[in-house]
């Protein structure tokens, strides 16, 4: 008995070796054969094949074909062709079409590297891949080529680790396109993570976002513009950070792609960070120094007042706690300023990453109505400046007319998150903007007359004061130089009860030049006189 059972064991262990090393030598056979195709499709893949864990963890979703280094535009070159006839007329037609030259876009590869741009320490940082969090990358178009919009997709796809994306959404609010109809379906059916839905109604970005990130699975929403380029190893960072700070909410730097020729510009030197003017006009900035301070090493990630809007990651469940978007808001415009606002008061950071980097196209001019833009703005303000609003509606009179719609549930989920003061943004995150004063009487549309005795321009960033030089006669404006007190001499100016603003460093009034040198009006010192021309009213009045 004892005997039988022993051969019985034996019989099975032979069976099952065998069959061991069956199993062993097909699988030895499929590995080395598909090693042999530098494209190969990954559907499965693991880390028992015959690879490093580290080319495991780091393979993307689809491998760029081999590169062509004489490819137009390959590498991020810049395309000039010599093009005459009926070839020119159609490169001008795809400009008025797109504001984008996708005549040449066209006949630039959808799947082109870019040069490297990154700070050569970012190479060094190693990932633990394993335990960053995954994304859904999503993906809003309206009406938008077809060669930049798949050369955004391609581009993820082919910039992204496997084990980090989640899933590619693209959401079309309501194209009128033919190619974005059935060709679109057909050209990424049986692509892995790649998702295509349709708003049924024309929802403008903030809510066609939502629709995306309404279906998404992975843990941080990744968002992009549908005219991008990434950079090689742009998505590990963002999602480091994140990881180490669920409460941030990052942007890759956006580096300028040229809408004529394609070129990769990059973004020279030192990244910038975003701020805005009084206008609410999203503006750029050079990394001030306490922020250089603050930072312990150039691939530190930079806090930012603001951000473009386009292109940021953030952790979803952080996403949904801060109130996705204000759905009130749209087609385009005031949702970066407003998100950029409730983060920084809500208790998040904003965050720019210098290690990921992304090419974005910025068009020649706006390709479809943006009219929109003002009411989004005004719920912004309406929602997050507190008093500082009035600074915006002075230098835009317009915008206290704008119907705004109802913000209440905005005003009452400021309420909920225990948001921070407006004053308190500005003084902790934004002490370089300038604050205009805007006493009564002293100020007009553009122009401010400060305490300290000066004529300030401070619509636009960066903001200008009017000055004397020695020679001239005329005003020209240039960099305040308030903070230096006494106001220096070529800036000082006096606001007499008559009217007049007189420039003491002169002896001399400002005056209403009706021509000038070269015919043309403009504000002029004279010996000073009781000509109607001197006198001046600073009002906010529509153009
Ligand atoms: O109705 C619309 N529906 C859409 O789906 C209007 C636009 N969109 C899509 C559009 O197809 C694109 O993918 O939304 C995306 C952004 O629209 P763009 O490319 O016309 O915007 P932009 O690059 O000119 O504008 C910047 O400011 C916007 C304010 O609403 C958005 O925040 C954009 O995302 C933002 N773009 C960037 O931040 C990229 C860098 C540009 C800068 C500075």
């Amino acid at each position: 008995m004892m005997a039988l059972y022993w051969r019985r064991i034996k019989l099975k262990s032979i069976f099952l070796l065998f069959g061991a090393c069956f199993v062993g030598y097909l699988l030895f056979m499929r590995n080395s054969s598909d090693s042999m195709s530098s494209t190969r499709r990954r559907d499965a893949p693991g880390p028992q094949d015959p690879e490093t864990d580290e080319e495991f963890l780091t393979k993307p979703v689809y491998e760029k074909p081999p590169l062509d280094v004489n490819g137009l535009g390959e590498l991020g070159r810049a395309v000039k062709l010599d093009l005459q006839g009926e070839d020119k007329k159609k490169e001008q037609e795809s400009i008025d079409k797109h504001q984008i030259n996708i005549y040449v876009s066209d006949k630039i590869s959808l799947h082109r590297r870019l040069s490297e741009r990154r700070n050569p320490l970012c190479k060094e940082v190693k990932y633990d891949y394993r335990s960053l969090p995954t994304t859904s990358v999503v993906i809003a178009f309206y009406n938008e080529a077809w060669s930049t919009l798949l050369r955004t997709v391609h581009s993820v796809l082919e910039t992204s680790p496997d084990i980090l994306l989640k899933e590619i959404i693209l959401v079309d609010d309501y194209s009128d396109r033919a190619h974005l109809k059935a060709p679109l379906e057909a050209y990424i059916s049986g692509w892995r993570k790649v998702r295509l839905i349709r708003a049924n109604k024309r929802e403008g970005l903030v809510r066609a976002r939502l629709l995306g990130a309404s279906i998404s699975t992975g843990d941080v929403l990744t968002f992009l513009d549908c005219h991008c380029e990434c950079h090689t190893g742009w998505l590990e960072p963002l999602l480091q950070r994140i990881k180490e700070e669920p409460s941030a909410v990052v942007c890759p730097v956006i580096d300028v792609i040229d809408w004529n020729t394609f070129q990769y510009l990059g973004n020279a030197g030192e990244p910038q960070i975003g701020g805005f003017d009084w206008r609410l006009v999203f503006t750029w900035h050079v990394v001030p120094p306490y922020e250089q301070q603050r930072r312990r090493s150039p691939i530190d990630v930079i806090r930012s007042p603001t951000m473009a809007g386009g292109l940021f990651a953030v952790k979803k469940d952080y996403f949904l706690y801060l109130g996705t978007y204000d759905t009130g808001m749209e087609v385009w415009g005031g949702e970066n300023l407003e998100f950029s606002f409730r983060i920084w008061q809500c208790g998040g950071t904003l965050e720019v990453h210098p290690c990921s980097h992304v090419g974005h196209i910025f068009p020649k001019k706006a390709p479809y109505s943006r009219s929109k833009a003002l009411s989004n703005s005004v719920r912004a303000a309406e929602v997050w400046m507190d008093d500082y609003k009035n600074l915006y509606y002075h230098r835009n009179p317009h915008a206290r007319l704008e119907a705004f719609g109802d913000v209440t549930a905005r005003l009452q989920l400021r309420q909920k998150l225990g948001c921070k003061s407006f004053k308190w943004f500005l003084d902790t995150i934004y002490p370089d903007l300038s604050v205009p004063e805007d006493r009564p009487g002293m100020f007009g549309m553009f122009f401010e007359f400060t305490s300290a005795g000066e004529i300030q321009y401070n619509t636009r960033a960066p903001e200008g004061c009017a000055a004397v030089d020695n020679v001239s006669t005329y005003l020209t404006v240039m960099h305040c130089s308030g903070h230096l007190k006494p106001v220096p001499p070529d800036q000082k100016f006096e606001f007499r009860k008559d009217g007049t603003l007189f420039h003491p460093g002169s002896n001399k009034c400002l005056e209403a030049v009706s021509k000038t040198d070269n015919g043309k009006p403009a504000p002029g010192l004279r010996t000073c006189s009781d000509s109607a021309n001197q006198h001046w009213v600073f009002e906010e009045r529509m153009p």
